[in-house]
């Protein structure tokens, strides 16, 4: 049997190995663009396929995730703004519950009406404490949310939202600047959130580079996410660094 999705990010975190996830945004995906990346998502070995966004204006996530599995390998996984982007023929969904905001919607009201949808697909259903991050400006995530972010210079804040979001029962935590973020979640407050969870810590927002990465990583992200650097130059080779760079660290603390 294969491993589930949540035991495969439990490893991540138990084993001390470095992940990354490439987010395509459905309203930006045109084919050409999607089989670069996919090129390089299947020749680096990234880990996931994140699909979804806050806003998403059309309809092509629907068609989107069936030709990604038909290209790839990989799994993926929703990353979902509203109920709008469950696709069943995803492996899994990320279950957002988003506990750095104070909007119940968001908490778990777009969840009561979610489950009985998703019961009836095959997803892996991933339960996962999102917390926004400022990181700069303000971005779609906040503005759709209606929520404030955690202040980039409180690790603190950010580390007990964390902590009782796995009190919980939440079994990953995503902390994230929003795409296209000025800057990065900062190492201080990664680090901070990282020492204080058993569960996988998830990272994105404003990650370019393959040093951005690793700054993130050995601060104690499992995961990493990038998304626009890799939408705005699909054919530029930042997977394939980003790959490089996991298995150097990989390789250094296995
Ligand atoms: C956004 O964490 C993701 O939700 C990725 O951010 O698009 O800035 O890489 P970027």
């Amino acid at each position: 049997m294969n491993p589930t999705l949540i035991h495969q990010l439990q490893e991540l975190k138990t084993f001390g190995r470095k992940a990354f996830a490439i987010l395509i945004d459905p309203d930006k995906a045109d084919n050409e663009n999607l089989a670069k990346i996919l090129d390089r998502v299947e020749a680096a070995g990234a880990d996931l396929i994140l699909v979804g966004g806050s806003l998403v204006m059309g309809n092509e996530i629907h068609s989107l995730v069936p030709h990604i599995k038909s290209l790839s390998r990989v799994p993926v996984v929703l990353f979902p703004g509203s109920m709008y982007q469950i696709v069943p023929e995803a492996d899994g969904i990320l279950f957002l519950s988003l506990i750095s905001g104070r909007n119940a919607d968001l908490l778990i009201g777009k969840h009561v009406e979610a489950a009985p949808i998703l019961r009836q697909t095959p997803l892996e259903i991933l339960p996962t404490g999102y917390m926004l991050i400022d990181a700069g400006k303000p971005t779609t995530a906040n503005y759709i949310s209606n929520t404030f972010p955690i202040p980039w210079d409180k690790p603190g804040i950010a580390a007990c939202t964390a902590l009782a979001g796995e009190m919980l029962g939440l079994k990953i935590i995503y902390m994230d600047g929003g795409s296209g973020a000025q800057k990065t979640v900062s190492p201080d407050m990664v680090r901070a959130v990282s020492r204080e969870i058993s569960v996988p810590l998830i990272v994105g927002g404003g990650i370019r580079t393959a040093e951005d990465a690793a700054a993130i990583w050995e601060s104690g992200a499992d995961m990493i996410v990038i998304g626009q650097a890799v939408e705005s130059d699909p054919g530029s080779d930042l997977i394939l660094h980003i790959a490089a760079k996991k298995n150097q660290l990989n390789l250094k603390y296995s």
